[in-house]
């Protein structure tokens, strides 16, 4: 059987958000005491090739990690999925991961990535298509925090498996959390599971190292935001007069990245004029660190138990497995 390609996907201004909703989101997280800006505006073209690079940086072990967990249990993994999986990935971007897990499954029914730009979608599509002919490829180009409405398998499926490698369950906090993974949880069905990447709690140097790469790249990552925003609603940050700031909260268990205010000045947005006092702290991301214990109580709240855990040679990250509680 050859790959085949069910083009899901509908032309990229239909499903990236439109500019007056950009607008209406920064003026209202401008307006906010702390200002704060929700992560998901790193990610324009840029933003995107920047998180590629800043996956290769030496300090953010967090890919190397993942990477070196799915080579050594990748089988194991595989073996725990069962055969006539459906694998569904939540955000797949270039999917790198994936063939770690594609090569060890048995007689896998379909890979639906669900990814919301469609150029990483396109390629990485092309390239699992040719390296796994067997494997229906089903993209859907959608944003994986909505309801989705997933492709018909083409044959009988046994479970239904969402992958959501990465650690990006990380970049939402508790509440919204318990919220994606009770999404996640109904989408999966009855027999299904969640494959899921957690980065875990660990020395407060390694943490803010992997956010304050030495070679800059976190700190460009951050500051394009404001280069995305300008560029879709036409503001006047100007990114020179900006910096980044990462530091890991051991209260809330989290790295808290930050855009700062190098001096006192005004930026227009729209028809405001937005002030920002010198030092102030616009906050943009967090990325949640948790033990085995907090994240098996997080899977709890939605539902769900933690069925197995692997963990990296360095046990740094852990890929857990998760079933209906
Ligand atoms: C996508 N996500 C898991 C990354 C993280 O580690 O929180 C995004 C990132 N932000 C700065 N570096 C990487």
């Amino acid at each position: 059987m050859s790959s085949t390609l069910q083009a899901t996907w509908l032309r990229d201004d239909d499903r990236r958000p439109p500019d007056n909703f950009i607008l209406e989101v920064v003026q209202r997280g401008l307006a906010a005491r702390p200002k704060r800006l929700p992560s998901w505006l790193f990610y324009d073209e840029r933003g995107s090739e920047l998180f590629v690079a800043i996956c290769e940086q030496p300090e953010y072990y967090l890919t190397r990690c993942e990477i070196a967990l799915m080579r050594a249990h990748g089988a194991e993994i595989a073996a725990a999925l069962g055969p006539d999986v459906r694998l569904v990935e939540y955000g797949s971007g270039h999917a790198i991961k994936t063939d770690l897990l594609l090569e060890h499954l048995a007689s896998p029914v379909a890979y639906v990535p669900v990814e919301i730009s469609p150029e990483p979608l396109r390629q990485s599509v092309q390239r699992l298509g040719e390296r796994f002919p067997d494997v229906a490829m089903q993209p859907l180009c959608a944003d994986f925090t909505r309801a989705l409405r997933l492709p018909i398998a083409p044959r009988a499926t046994r479970r239904t498996v969402i992958y959501f490698p990465g650690s990006t369950i990380g970049n939402f906090e508790a509440a919204d959390a318990a919220v994606l993974l009770r999404k996640m949880r109904a989408e999966m069905g009855e027999s299904g599971g969640i494959l899921i990447g957690v980065d875990l709690k660990k020395d407060t140097a390694l943490l803010e190292a992997a956010y304050n790469d030495a070679a800059g790249v976190t700190a460009e990552f951050t500051l394009n935001m404001l280069a995305h925003v300008n560029r879709a609603i036409g503001s006047d940050f100007d990114l020179r007069r900006f910096r980044h700031r990462a530091r890991y909260n051991p209260m809330a268990g989290r790295i808290e990245t930050h855009i700062l205010s190098s001096e006192d000045q005004v930026v227009r947005v729209g028809r405001q004029q937005v002030r920002f006092r010198e030092n102030e702290a616009m906050q943009v991301e967090y990325s949640c660190k948790y033990s085995l214990e907090d994240f098996a109580a997080l899977a709890h709240r939605a539902g769900l138990a933690v069925r197995e855990t692997w963990l990296d040679p360095e046990r740094m990250f852990s890929v857990q497995y998760l079933v209906r509680a």
